[in-house]
């Protein structure tokens, strides 16, 4: 079930798990996530580069592909700030939406975008009623009543106050979306807490508990908020596994020592599902011959 409304209508958490290829995605599934959030921090990373608008939109749908293509559950794709003015995030709605992808999140940062947490940048923000209009265009410009659209907004993560970050939450759900991230850098949770004390209306919230990390998706869901994503916990945890084993490897010179902290081939297999490449080739290939 790819339908994010449908799932929300269950009132039950929905928790997302962040990714950024197809093997990332099959984990998530696997673990037990509800959906894929397609982060633009994890994407950025695996090229090695910083999460700051410098990939495509192009490179990014590539990527949800690879990621919705490998799973059932639905994916979100971290659209940033729609790559552009409103033309550039019509355009990338109509191609996530053709993809099939569930849904998309454009946040209210001027292209192009700095991550959230990189600190020392200097941060714009869209006014209010441009993102709304942003938002305004891309749900109408959307085919389908199933696709999802989540509005962001960084005005917390920019230091402007509540007030700035409830009044446009207010307008993006106005204008139309179907859900409101608001994202906090701060290590407690009470902005998190606030907003949604004070959130008014009925469209579902969204919260990203990166830096405030004792909070819980349980929590979370107590508050108020209908969709808990964990958007980059899988990478950052990947990199730690890789360089740790790849020091006790050089080290040592031979690979038994990692014998224990990393899974087989088979392993591996299963993940990829070669068994049913296996069952295609015995189906329909001729015995002793090539398949060709
Ligand atoms: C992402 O995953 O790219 C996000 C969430 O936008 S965060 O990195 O926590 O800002
Ligand atoms: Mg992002």
């Amino acid at each position: 079930m790819k339908n994010l409304h449908q799932l929300l209508k269950s009132n039950k958490l929905l928790v997302g798990a962040g990714a950024h290829d197809g093997i990332s995605a099959i984990l998530a599934e696997r673990t037990g996530f509800d959906l894929i959030w397609a982060s633009g921090f994890e994407i950025a990373t695996s090229f090695g580069i910083p999460d700051a608008s410098i990939l495509t939109m192009t490179e990014h749908l590539e990527r949800t592909n690879e990621m919705d293509r490998s799973v059932k559950l639905p994916v979100i794709a971290d659209c940033d700030n729609g790559y552009g003015d409103s033309i550039n995030a019509v355009n990338a709605i109509k191609q996530f939406e053709r993809a099939g992808i569930a849904g998309v999140c454009l946040e209210d940062s001027l292209f192009p975008k700095r991550c959230s947490f990189y600190s020392g940048f200097q941060r714009y923000l869209a006014s209010p009623k441009q993102h709304a209009l942003k938002i305004r265009a891309c749900k109408d410009a959307q085919k389908s009543n199933e696709f999802f659209l989540i509005a962001r907004t960084e005005a917390l993560i920019a230091g402007n106050d509540m007030s700035d970050a409830l009044s446009r939450a207010e307008a993006y759900a106005q204008a139309g979306a179907d859900a409101i991230l608001v994202h906090s850098k701060q290590k407690d949770p009470d902005e998190i807490i606030t907003f949604s004390k004070q959130w008014r209306m009925q469209t579902p919230l969204v919260a990203i508990p990166t830096t405030y990390d004792s909070f819980s998706a349980k929590q979370l869901h107590l508050l108020g908020y209908k969709i808990v994503i964990f958007a980059n916990q899988g990478i950052r945890s990947a990199i730690k596994a890789i360089e740790d084993n790849l020091r006790l490897l050089i080290s040592a010179g031979q690979a038994s020592v990692l014998r224990e902290k990393m899974v087989s081939i088979e392993d591996v297999s299963d993940l990829v599902n070669v068994n049913s490449m296996k069952l295609t080739e015995q189906k329909y290939s001729m015995p002793g011959e090539p398949n060709l």
